[in-house]
């Protein structure tokens, strides 16, 4: 899979690509990251990516052509599946919409800044708008960060036995389980009997049951 991401803080999204699950699928040439730096492809001088909006108003807005530019320069080189514009207003990023971005092959991710991008933009071009929660954060590099780690576990190869997305939260609607490890005895506080009964079928039947009572009582909107 190939990811451009389009921002004005290329910094803010160059460790959290180069750790753990992220560096192992890079590594592994299943996930190419390409951060573009949009002052970089701007007419005007100075760098200048924004300006007041029409109408009044505090806050600036990122002009449409620079971005268009940028745009129109990486759809030159190759068909691009979605183009995701990440922004607090958008849809919100489930593991349902993991799962499907995990399929595609090349996606363009604009990251908005100040009061979000010119609105012609997200009509001519965008094809998917992402929110991560109701919250509002300074940019999108930050939740671009969240969506390509999702996405990128789960691109086969990346995760192994130990790892596998099949047991993650939400992958079947419910909570992950409680998990424990050693020792068994942790200042008084024992990890449940079950766990050291050595029947597989029991473990799961066990796991099932506190997946469900945490579903139930921590999302029950999860359940319906
Ligand atoms: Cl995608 N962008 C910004 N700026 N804030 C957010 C968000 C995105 N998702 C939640 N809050």
């Amino acid at each position: 899979m190939r990811v451009d991401i389009i921002t004005v803080l290329p910094e803010l999204l160059e460790s959290p690509f180069s750790h753990s699950m992220m560096k192992r699928a890079k590594d592994r040439g299943l996930l190419e990251i390409y951060t573009h730096n949009l002052r970089d492809h701007t007419p005007y001088k100075q760098g200048q990516v924004d300006d007041y909006q029409f109408g009044g108003g505090a806050g600036m807005v990122m002009m449409p052509e620079p971005l268009a530019i940028l745009l129109d320069k990486l759809k030159e080189d190759r068909a691009y599946d979605e183009v995701i514009y990440m922004t607090p207003d958008g849809p919100l990023f489930t593991q349902k919409t993991a799962n499907t971005l995990s399929l595609r092959e090349n996606i363009i991710i604009i990251c908005g800044h100040y009061k979000g991008i010119d609105d012609r933009i997200r009509q001519h071009y965008v094809t998917m708008e992402i929110s991560i929660g109701d919250y509002v954060l300074s940019g999108g590099e930050l939740a671009a960060a969240v969506v390509v780690d999702s996405v990128g576990r789960l691109l086969p190869g990346v995760l192994n036995d130990e790892t596998s997305a099949l047991f993650d939260s939400f992958q079947d609607g419910l909570l992950a389980p409680p998990v424990y490890t050693r020792p068994a005895d942790f200042r008084g506080w024992k990890i449940p009997d079950i766990l050291l009964c050595g029947d597989p079928k029991k473990i799961d039947d066990w796991r099932y049951e506190q997946s469900v009572k945490r579903t139930k009582e921590r999302r029950p909107g999860l359940m319906d």
